[in-house]
């Protein structure tokens, strides 16, 4: 059994990833790595790595000394927490993608997945049912890290024969760990609040429509992207896909339904830019045709399910 890293591993996605990862391929062949000192007690049933994706050396020689063949690179600033500090996310969100994609170039490791964002397009990209192929100006510093990422990808794949994947993730909704410092984290902070207060004052307009998914639909896309038989892969940037799509103000309706007494407040902050560069809706045709993608939850799901199973302990790891 090839052995696979997840490296920012503790994050919103890493979490759920490893353990679903563990739970197909056994709870030893699956290492989470990050920058944390110690193993969060949720990921404690399988191995783990203190890591800095930074640290070149150190990553080239733990990659080759155990064998690991399968690597998914989720360490980077997200959208909101790089406007802060654009030097250092440049330099995070590339420099790891190329220490992995050099180690493939080598021959020592077989397969990568590194994560795009919609946050590739931008103010001139249209807006509606945003196609695979279209106007990319990203204005932030997070969608020209990843834009660049899935031209280097691209270029790795057409020059060295290096297998990578990815996808073009919408805002990412989950209850087992929180998001971390995302333009579309309102849409979780949002039931925590809801749980808590029974009122939210949210950082977009009431009319923002984002492209949205729940966790589950994405790690389900992203390990059958993986198990993707090499010859349907057609696209070595990154997959165009949807989950659903809503606006802050038909989100707290959907809510209102499960909580009556939830109230939304509106005041928007400099998040507000960059949710106005982004697509409303995505067009996933091509990871429908290539790889059979199809999503299980939309916007009501979404909101039952998240009620349901949000806890606000979590609040206060
Ligand atoms: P996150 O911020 O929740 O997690 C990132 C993890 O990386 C954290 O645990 C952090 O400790 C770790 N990390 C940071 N610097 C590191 C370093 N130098 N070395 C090792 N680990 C480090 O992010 P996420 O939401 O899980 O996103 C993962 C990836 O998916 C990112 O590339 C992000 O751009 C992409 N993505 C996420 C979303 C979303 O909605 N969550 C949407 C689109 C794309
Ligand atoms: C963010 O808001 O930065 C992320 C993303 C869509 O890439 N959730």
């Amino acid at each position: 059994m090839a052995k696979t890293i997840i490296i920012g591993a503790c994050g919103q996605i890493g979490t759920e990833l490893v353990l679903e990862l563990r739970k197909k391929f056994g709870n030893e062949n699956v290492i989470a790595a990050d920058l944390k000192d110690e193993c969060p007690a949720v990921l404690e049933n399988g191995p783990y790595q203190k890591m800095d994706i930074l640290d070149r050396e150190f990553v080239r020689e733990y990659i080759i000394t155990n064998e690991i063949k399968v690597v998914y690179l989720l360490a980077a600033l997200l959208s909101a927490t790089a406007e802060k500090n654009p030097d250092f996310a440049w330099k995070l969100n590339m420099e790891g993608l190329f220490t992995i994609l050099d180690l493939a170039k080598e021959k020592h490791i077989d397969k990568i997945f590194w994560p795009s964002s919609i946050a590739v397009f931008g103010p001139t990209t249209p807006r509606e049912n945003t196609p695979q192929y279209t106007v990319m100006e990203p204005s932030t510093v997070y969608g020209i890290s990843k834009q660049a990422g899935e031209r280097w990808c691209e270029y790795y794949f057409n020059k060295f024969g290096v297998d990578v994947r990815s996808i073009r993730y919408p805002g990412l909704i989950s209850y087992t760990s929180l998001p971390g410092g995302g333009t579309t984290d309102y849409a979780v902070d949002i039931f925590y609040q809801a749980k808590l207060n029974k009122t939210f004052s949210c950082f977009l307009k009431e009319d923002t429509a984002l492209p949205m998914m729940f966790m589950e639909d994405a790690i389900r896309g992203t390990i059958e992207l993986m198990e993707a038989p090499k010859e349907n892969i057609k696209i070595r940037s990154a997959y165009n896909l949807s989950g659903c799509s809503f606006t802050p103000k038909e989100l707290s309706e959907e809510i209102k339904r499960h909580i009556p007494a939830f109230e939304i407040t509106y005041n928007p902050d400099f998040r507000q830019a960059i949710a106005d560069s982004w697509p409303m809706s995505i067009d996933d045709s091509n990871a429908r045709k290539d790889w059979g993608w199809k999503e299980k939850y939309n916007t009501e799901k979404v909101v039952a399910t998240m009620i349901e199973h949000v806890d606000v302990k979590l609040l206060s790891n």
